[in-house]
């Protein structure tokens, strides 16, 4: 079933340390730049009793002690607003656990156990992370060109730097022009990175925040790579009124039970924020220009198989 042999080469290998060598540069330059910002560096968050609902993953991790069920981290999100009573610009390494469909083994990009560089800023706007956003991707690439220059050509890539502001389309407009699952003929067709807005409610979360304008439509964003590598970062302006939080919930088919904890913060006052989380096993598979998301880390799990 553990094939340790299999398992040494990998860990053995050139193209292993050399992508962790990258990793370790896009962390170093993340923080960096982030710090900069004003940003502070908060622990990530392992257990709590809530967590992302995340509907596409219906199977949640729990552990059981004391007596109460804790939820195994899928998104800081709720901890990052709530971080903004103590600090007004936060970002966490935070490790996710999402139990994937079995399929998604092949996608080439989704991990079980995986770590998004995740960040919220109070009072912001949408576009104020997407300007953020393209800043920092900028910095990290171009840092990683001046500095792993031996790893890049050990990968025979020439990494491109992108000029912001980074193109964009709708939600809307993507599924016209690609269907529904646009997001990787799209991608394959970028040559830049390229933000996709605007999503409809019944494709995410209850916290993006909708138009007070648009119903139906939410202020949020992901970014798409090119080259086929599919999407790179997820995010938006929240919700943070109560009222519209419960309502949200409920259109979701969720029992309000289960975010209790959550509502009682919200009505206690959250801020206005918006901020994003930017997988790091992505960002370094698209950096080394790399088949798979597997090769990007150690102990990496694939769904469906058993990992280290
Ligand atoms: N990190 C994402 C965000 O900030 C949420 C997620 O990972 N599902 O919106």
């Amino acid at each position: 079933m553990f094939d340790v042999d299999r398992y040494l080469s990998v860990l053995r290998s050139e193209k292993l340390k050399r992508a962790v060598n990258i990793q370790n540069e896009i962390i170093q330059s993340s923080r960096d730049f982030l710090r900069q910002q004003g940003f502070v560096e908060i622990l990530p968050v392992i257990i709590s009793p809530i967590t992302d609902p995340l509907t596409d993953y219906r199977i949640r991790g729990e552990i059981e002690c004391y007596g109460f069920t804790y939820q195994i981290t899928k998104s800081m999100i709720f901890h990052k607003q709530i971080s903004l009573h103590s600090l007004a610009r936060i970002f966490s390494f935070s490790p996710n656990i999402r139990i994937e469909p079995s399929e998604r083994q092949e996608s080439g990009k989704h991990l079980v156990e995986f770590v998004q560089l995740d960040l919220e800023v109070r009072d912001a706007s949408r576009e104020d992370v997407v300007k953020l956003g393209e800043e920092l991707l900028i910095f990290v690439l171009e840092h990683i060109k001046a500095d792993c220059r031996e790893d890049l050509e050990f990968f025979k890539r020439d990494l491109k730097i992108p000029k912001a502001p980074f193109p964009s389309l709708s939600h809307e407009e993507a599924l016209q022009a690609f269907g529904k699952d646009y997001e990787a003929p799209l991608s394959r067709r970028l040559e830049e990175p390229l933000w996709l807005l605007d999503f409809p409610m019944d494709e995410r979360e209850f916290y993006d925040r909708e138009y007070p304008d648009r119903a139906g439509i939410l202020k949020d964003m992901d970014l798409i790579y090119p080259e086929g590598y599919g999407e790179a970062l997820s995010g938006g302006e929240r919700e943070f009124e109560p009222e519209k939080i419960k309502k949200r919930i409920e259109l979701k088919g969720i029992d309000l039970r289960s975010y209790d904890i959550y509502l009682k913060f919200a009505e206690k006052g959250l801020f206005p924020s918006a901020g994003f989380g930017i997988g790091v096993e992505r960002l370094t598979r698209y950096i080394c220009g790399l088949e798979r998301i597997e090769e990007t880390r150690l102990f990496a799990k694939l769904p469906g198989i058993l990992g280290l």
